[in-house]
């Protein structure tokens, strides 16, 4: 069993083995490392990957890209609204308010939602790898941006499903970039010496990461992330598309932006043209052959040119790199050094921008393009059983803050919310919130800063199945809220403490929250410990940060006392203190009952994920029969080409076979390739087997002449020898 680590770029796409002997990065079929996140729709089958890609300007409608940037949302969202307007494939509304790609699939219209073109994607590279290893692929880790929510990650997750791969965890970009850098360091800081603070920029396609991590051996722990999710690559590609359009409606009086196959030429082109500018600042030209209207159109631009154009995403590249200097912290001489690493970092502005914020030349330690999936892979190798590497403890942080909130009661119990995962806690992570409870309730989170997504809303969770103890009050319920390693958060478990077990609040008597709070204090870790287990690396950061968190929580219990007092309820927040051995006895002590919890988040239900994975089996096979399919035509015309070409020369089938047999052979042959020009253009793989058969009764009984020919002499001469 392989363990891989996939990067998913809006545009590039790549994968990463873990072997005994080191981290290696997969070619695809076209013997290229970076595979379009892309997928193309036929009369007859999808096309994957570069292919895909390469076929898009003559197959518009149907090919799909841009699917990142439309996962885990619903159509109404601005962000898509704006999104599509560039697509040219046809996006529409869906039940409940979701997304549908409508594509003409197999001579048929077809609506797929994002979730499941991003599996085909996901199959395209899961084949890729499978290939290459000779191994069946099932375990991975998949990247995500660190700025993508809850809703979008479990969308991520959803895709997948329907792909038949296993996500041992959705790892961070940022996180997964650091990894790959600190793992091969010799030379980091030990426990008790100062860490060495790296930044890292990623800028890609469609988005810039800039990020903040402290080292030390063996260890990384990410300090601050800045984020913008709409500046990447193909809004310079964008700038300098619109510029020569407008150019060319004065100089060739065309409209390049009311052709969308035009346009789509142009951003391809320009796109060129901006690589080439990064490495010249020379003017450089660009050149496309009949554009539109039959025309051939020039242009020219400088690197100066493009900068000046680009002013205002160069000022948001320079916000987003002051940004997370501030929320790290850190002075510029804590700074050791500033890594790069995405295409769009290689933009000459982009690295002067750096070196201005952090006073420091960028360096590229790193493989600028495979450091994201590298660390995914090593993260996977880390997780999965099958292979032992290095460990290395990675901690990382919550990009958003969270709070949860619960409604009063019908029997009194007041309402409440607390922020249980503020900005740059600690992830993977659980906490435990005790409540006082007779009957059913709900948990709903939301995140509670600012989150680059129209709704705050996370989910909401019933807690079923309470009833009052049997001198009728309220009863405890601990409810675990987690962020997990996915960075999904989630409401893990709830559980009843039977009151009579539980010592000072026995009686069911009105309970302040002061002594509610003691009491957790000297229990909560007792009974909470080990209910969980967790990545080896991760729960001993979370032991850590567990204890320092238990200080902070004093405090939200205070603040609860307050709102709490004089009522028969009151909360409070623990650290969970995971896989811990102490105290186990003391858990018999309490008798706990697990309590049934209806989830309401986001997300496919397990009944539509089990169709769309076998809707995916099935457009699988229906590839592979085309394959096969278009496998055979060609082995069909092959044979067509050699034979004809051989029977014709002296020097090869010529001399053995008959003049009147060769010219009714040719024409024969002449007849089958005309007949797969037409009517055999589109035939089943059965009628193309039995005419090469056909065929080959005729054209291998002259190879067979020809062997014999050539073995005669030899014969004889042996002959002569043994006389
Ligand atoms: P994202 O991280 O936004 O999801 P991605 O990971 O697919 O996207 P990358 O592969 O890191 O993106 O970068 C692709 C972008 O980098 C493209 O826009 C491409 O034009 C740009 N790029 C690549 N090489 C260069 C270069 N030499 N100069 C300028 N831009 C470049
Ligand atoms: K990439
Ligand atoms: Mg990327």
């Amino acid at each position: 069993m392989s363990v891989i680590g996939i990067d998913l770029g809006n545009e590039n796409c790549y994968v990463a083995v873990a072997k005994a002997g080191g981290i290696e990065t997969i070619a695809n079929d076209y013997s290229l490392r970076a595979t379009p996140l892309c997928v193309a729709f036929s009369g007859k089958n999808r096309v994957l990957g570069v292919a895909a890609k390469n076929q898009q300007v003559t197959n518009m409608k149907n090919t799909v890209y841009g699917l990142k940037r439309l996962l885990g949302r619903k159509f109404r969202d601005p962000h898509v609204q704006k999104e599509i307007q560039s697509m040219p494939f046809n996006v529409i509304e869906v039940a409940n308010g979701n997304i549908g790609i409508k594509v003409n699939y197999l001579n048929e219209e077809h609506v797929f939602s994002p979730e499941q073109c991003l599996a085909m994607c996901l199959t395209k590279l899961k084949d890729t790898a499978t290939t290459a290893l000779q191994t069946p692929i099932n375990d991975c880790v998949i990247s995500v941006p660190s700025y993508f929510t809850n809703n979008e990650r479990m969308a991520l997750l959803d895709s997948a499903a329907i792909a038949g791969l296993n996500v041992l965890r959705l790892f961070n970009e940022t996180t997964a970039t650091a990894l790959s850098y600190g793992i091969y360091k010799q030379d980091l800081p030990a426990p008790e010496e100062k860490p060495r603070n790296v930044v890292f920029v990623d800028c890609g396609h469609s988005a810039l990461q800039v990020f903040a991590v402290a080292f030390h051996k063996g260890k990384l722990r990410m300090l601050a992330t800045a984020a913008d999710a709409n500046l990447g690559g193909r809004d310079f590609d964008l700038l300098l598309a619109n510029h020569f359009a407008h150019e060319f409606q004065g100089r060739y009086k065309i409209d390049a932006k009311s052709n969308a196959r035009a346009f789509l030429r142009l951003l391809a082109e320009v796109e060129k043209l901006k690589k080439q500018m990064s490495a010249n600042s020379t003017t450089l030209p660009l050149n496309i052959e009949c554009f539109m209207e039959d025309k051939d159109v020039h242009g020219e631009l400088k690197r100066s040119d493009m900068e000046q154009m680009a002013g205002g995403l160069l000022v948001r590249v320079e916000e987003t790199l002051k940004k997370c200097l501030e929320n790290s912290s850190l002075s510029l001489d804590d700074v050791h050094s500033v890594e790069i690493v995405g295409g769009s970092s290689r933009i000459p502005s982009i690295k002067q921008l750096i070196e201005k914020v952090f006073k420091k030349t960028p360096s590229t330690t790193l493989n600028q393009d495979e450091a994201v999936s590298r660390g995914c892979a090593l993260q996977c190798a880390m997780l999965s059983p099958s292979i032992r590497v290095r460990e290395f403890s990675v901690t990382d942080v919550q990009t958003y803050p969270i709070s949860v909130y619960w409604d009063a009661s019908p029997s009194g119990e007041a309402a409440g919310e607390v922020e249980v995962f503020p900005v740059n806690h600690a992830v993977p992570y659980s906490k435990i919130l005790t409540l006082y409870r007779q009957e059913p309730f709900s948990i709903k989170a939301q995140y509670s800063g600012n989150v680059p997504y129209p709704d705050k809303n996370i989910g909401t969770w019933i807690v079923k199945d309470i009833k009052p103890n049997t001198d009728g009050k309220a009863q405890k319920v601990k409810v675990k809220v987690r962020v997990n390693l996915h960075g999904i958060m989630t409401v893990s478990s709830a559980s009843l403490y039977e009151a009579k077990d539980a010592s000072p609040d026995t009686d069911g008597s009105l309970t302040t929250a002061d002594e509610q709070q003691q009491q957790q204090q000297q229990q909560a870790p007792a009974k909470e410990g080990g209910q969980e287990a967790e990545a080896p690396q991760d729960g001993a950061t979370a032991n850590q940060e567990g204890a320092k968190d238990g200080g902070a929580h004093a405090q939200n219990g205070s603040g609860a006392a307050e709102v709490g007092s004089g009522t028969s309820w009151t909360k409070k927040i623990s650290g969970w203190f995971g896989g811990e051995d102490k105290d186990k006895k003391k858990k018999q002590v309490v008798k706990a009952v697990d309590l049934p919890l209806e989830v309401l988040t986001y997300g496919f239900s397990q009944v539509e994920i089990n169709q769309f994975t076998e809707q995916e089996f099935k457009m699988i096979a229906c590839d592979r029969q085309e394959k096969e399919r278009a496998d055979a035509r060609n082995a069909l015309e092959e044979y067509v080409y050699e034979l004809r070409s051989k029977i014709s020369s002296d020097d090869e089938l010529g001399l053995y076979v008959l003049e009147g047999d060769r010219d009714n052979l040719v024409r024969q042959l002449d007849e089958m390739e005309n007949w797969l020009y037409e009517d055999g253009e589109d035939c089943s793989r059965q009628l193309y087997m039995d005419k090469l058969t056909e065929l080959k009764q005729k054209g291998e009984p002259i190879q067979t002449r020809k062997i014999e020919c050539e073995l005669r002499p030899v014969v004889i001469e042996d002959f002569a020898k043994s006389l």
